[in-house]
């Protein structure tokens, strides 16, 4: 029995016989997980002697059997929890340790992230596993930041909502949620947001974060309801403090709250946070609104009103605290990233009936997008600023910022137990008669 070393708190081996237990105590094990079935040759102990043994030995004992076309996500999710459940060193084997490492690897815990794949090479060359073998099995298994991403798509109002989710931890973001509503007969409902709870709940999925890239002109956020069905913490942009104080004095709120304390986190620029073991970044992507901003969550970015996808240009920086060339600086910094980050936008308005679009690449946006492509800064503020020029008001603006300058809480119920909007009249330019 030899323990080959992969982490500090993790070592994998061969097949184990009873007595190597008490020396594995000796060396300051503390647990010892079996990932092999039972029965797989005769000279096999089996578990139920290894079990045993463990117990003799004063070690935990967890049995995971798996083989490597049978591993389901569940296995994986197991083992990494058996790990941090030790309270001290573990021993992981399989026939050979092939298997008990290659698990740990597809658990992508934190610190598989710090692992280079020539490291995780020579961790498998000393378990046995050939350098191409184990690397080609790397090319195609191990999840390097790699989300899936879920769009729900609202035709109201063209708004894409996401869950981004860890696919070796089941854990997940949603951003940009929406709250139904229709401005006729001012009904709000929570259809959309419902659906992506089942979504959640259908994929296993645990909420971490219920995220908003700004605060919205043209729909109602829906990141209240979802916090209290969830209890996952809400966030948004930093410069949300901006928004509020630009829309207290369009509403006459003297005694609104414009210190961001709606949210339970501001971003700031650099910022990082995790969407399960994915690495989570903010940038400041200010032009649409003050507050905009963009997630980067692994390989993919949610650029919202920025970029669209490219048929349909940028999105306007004519509201209030917007501005083209301030909009033209930040899809610079979108587009330094990796060619190949995928970039997931929040509006698709179809044009020309088209189906409803929201991902594309940083390559593809660069080649592409006419608002982009060719265009030089002076260029994309006049194209940008002359089309403002033309477009009317988002039809829900002075509904949507009383509520979601409050982090998507609509307006407290008055004595006879109704809520009321405020409208604010002749307060905006670009009255479209
Ligand atoms: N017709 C929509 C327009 C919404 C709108 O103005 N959307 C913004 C994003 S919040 C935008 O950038 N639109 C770009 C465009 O319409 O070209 C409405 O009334 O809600
Ligand atoms: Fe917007």
């Amino acid at each position: 029995m030899k323990p080959i070393p992969v982490t500090q708190k993790l070592s994998v081996a061969a097949q184990l016989q009873p007595d190597d237990f008490q020396e594995l105590s000796r060396l300051g094990f503390k647990t010892v997980i079996n990932n092999r079935p039972d029965g797989e040759e005769a000279s096999q102990p089996g578990t139920d002697a290894e079990a045993a043994a463990a117990k003799a030995a004063g070690l935990d004992y967890v049995f995971i059997p798996v083989t490597s076309s049978s591993m389901t996500d569940s296995d994986v999710r197991r083992f990494a929890e058996a790990i941090v459940a030790s309270d001290g060193p573990v021993l992981a084997h399989c026939r050979s340790g092939a298997r008990s490492f290659y698990m740990w690897v597809l658990a992508g815990d934190v610190d598989v992230q710090g692992f280079s794949d020539d490291k995780l090479v020579a961790v498998a060359s000393n378990i046995g596993i050939a350098p191409d073998a184990s690397r080609a099995w790397l090319a195609t298994h191990r999840r390097t930041g790699k989300p899936d991403v879920k769009g729900f798509y609202d035709s109201r109002t063209g708004s894409i909502q996401y869950v981004v989710s860890d696919p070796t931890t089941k854990r997940c973001a949603i951003i940009d949620p929406v709250l139904d509503y229709d401005e006729k007969s001012a009904t709000t409902k929570t259809e959309h947001a419902d659906e992506i709870l089942g979504y959640v709940t259908d994929e296993g999925l645990t909420v971490e974060w219920i995220l908003d890239t700004h605060p919205h002109a043209d729909h109602f956020s829906a990141a209240r309801y979802l916090k209290e069905k969830t209890g996952a913490p809400t966030a948004i942009g930093a410069h949300v403090v901006d928004v509020q104080a630009l829309w207290k004095d369009i509403y006459n709120w003297p005694d609104f709250p414009a210190d961001g304390s709606q949210w339970d986190r501001l971003f700031n620029e650099g910022d990082t946070f995790k969407v399960g073991t994915i690495d989570a970044r903010v940038m400041f992507s200010p032009g649409h609104t003050l507050a905009s901003i963009t997630y980067v969550i692994g390989e993919a970015a949610f650029v919202h009103d920025t970029l669209f996808v490219p048929d349909s240009g940028t999105a306007r920086a004519d509201f209030p605290g917007g501005s083209a060339r301030v909009l033209w600086k930040s899809i610079q910094d979108i587009l330094a990233l990796p060619d190949q980050t995928r970039i997931f936008t929040g509006h698709d308005y179809q044009p020309g009936g088209r189906k409803a679009l929201w991902e594309s690449t940083v390559a593809v946006q660069k080649h592409s997008n006419p608002h982009i492509a060719g265009q030089t800064e002076e260029s994309f503020v006049a194209l940008r600023e002359a089309r403002d020029a033309t477009l009317p008001m988002p039809k829900l603006i002075l509904h949507a910022l009383q509520v979601n300058i409050n982090g998507g809480r609509l307006p407290e119920p008055e004595s006879n137990g109704r809520r009321y909007l405020k409208i604010p009249l002749d307060a905006l330019e670009g009255a479209a008669w």
